[in-house]
């Protein structure tokens, strides 16, 4: 009798590769069954709100968006699913086996809710005026950058309650320049069309970044990700994306979760200790990447071995 051992991974195939690097996105991927992500987000739900365990305090209104990131350090559901198989493998056949989970945050879209403007982030300096992320350089040039974000639809997403927008193979030019700094204006907020359309930057306005401020989104190009509770995008953060305002019901609010993952190679918030954005800020003190498949070779980085309630963080082996 043979016994198999093989466990199953969830890499991605070539043809799937290949779309992901002409098109910058792949999705939407299942990686829960729709019951099972409405039975977890409702018991997320309930411990997002115990913050006992968070690594930064509750910011106060706007700045909740902040407030809002990492918690997949202290909630056992959130970190089970940055490590999820379905996910990590999938991530780690685009950027290799050594690989840290940087950054997870909460997208919410509540009714009359803007929609998000279109951007692109390489480094994530936009908001904060410091790089978070830095690929070593390459040939003496400064590297591209950017991240692998994982959207995950917590609840249904549609064109009613502000669904992601994508433009396929805009990934590999940047039209923002994230070092030129935006104003923060807490009154913007809901407050501006552009083009017709609601839509803002969590208190910003992402066209302050343009390198030309002539410049207008092809619209053209933009295609909405409708996706059921469950479903994944992988995208590139230097893709470019939004979402549409939430012109919906009530009840019917959208939810989605973002993780980001980079390589091990890559420096995460080098020389900050304080990030002051959207109109909060956070102190690093307690913050760790996890570490979520290989090894870390590199160092660069503070590596959390457990979430704050002891959620073991063992990272995958790949192949
Ligand atoms: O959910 C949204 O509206 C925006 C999400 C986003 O910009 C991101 O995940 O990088
Ligand atoms: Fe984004």
């Amino acid at each position: 009798m043979t016994i198999t051992t093989e466990q199953q991974t969830f890499a991605l195939s070539r043809q799937e590769l290949e779309q992901f690097e002409r098109d910058g996105f792949l999705g939407p991927v299942k990686i829960y069954e729709v019951e099972e992500m409405e039975t977890r987000w409702k018991t997320i739900q309930r411990e997002l709100r115990d913050r006992s365990h968070a690594i930064y305090p509750e910011g106060s209104g706007k700045a909740s968006s902040i407030s809002n990131y990492d918690r997949h350090l202290d909630i056992d559901l959130l970190s089970e699913h940055i490590m999820k198989r379905e996910i990590v493998d999938r991530v780690a056949s685009i950027l290799g086996p050594d690989l840290l989970c940087w950054r997870s945050e909460f997208f919410p879209k509540f009714q009359g809710d803007e929609g998000t403007d279109w951007h692109q982030a390489a480094n994530f300096a936009h908001a904060s005026g410091s790089p978070q992320i830095v690929w070593p350089s390459q040939d003496g040039l400064p590297a591209f950058g950017g991240t692998i974000t994982v959207w995950t639809a917590f609840t249904h997403s549609t064109r009613e309650n502000g669904c992601l927008q994508l433009m396929p193979g805009t990934h590999k030019h940047m039209n923002y320049d994230e070092s030129k700094g935006m104003s923060y204006d807490a009154d913007a907020f809901n407050a501006r069309e552009k083009d017709g359309v609601k839509r803002g930057f969590f208190g910003y306005d992402y066209r302050q970044l343009q390198k030309d401020p002539d410049w207008k989104p092809d619209e053209s190009q933009a295609f909405p990700l409708v996706m059921k509770p469950g479903e994944c995008v992988i995208f590139w953060s230097t893709l470019m994306h939004a979402s549409l305002p939430h012109t919906g019901a009530k009840k019917d609010y959208r939810m989605g979760y973002a993780a980001r993952f980079v390589p091990t190679q890559v420096q995460v918030y080098p020389g900050t200790e304080k990030v002051d954005e959207y109109g909060g800020g956070i102190t690093l003190d307690n913050y760790g990447t996890v570490l979520v498949s290989g090894v870390d070779e590199f160092g660069h980085n503070r590596v959390a071995k457990e979430s704050r309630r002891g959620f073991p963080f063992v990272p995958h082996r790949q192949g």
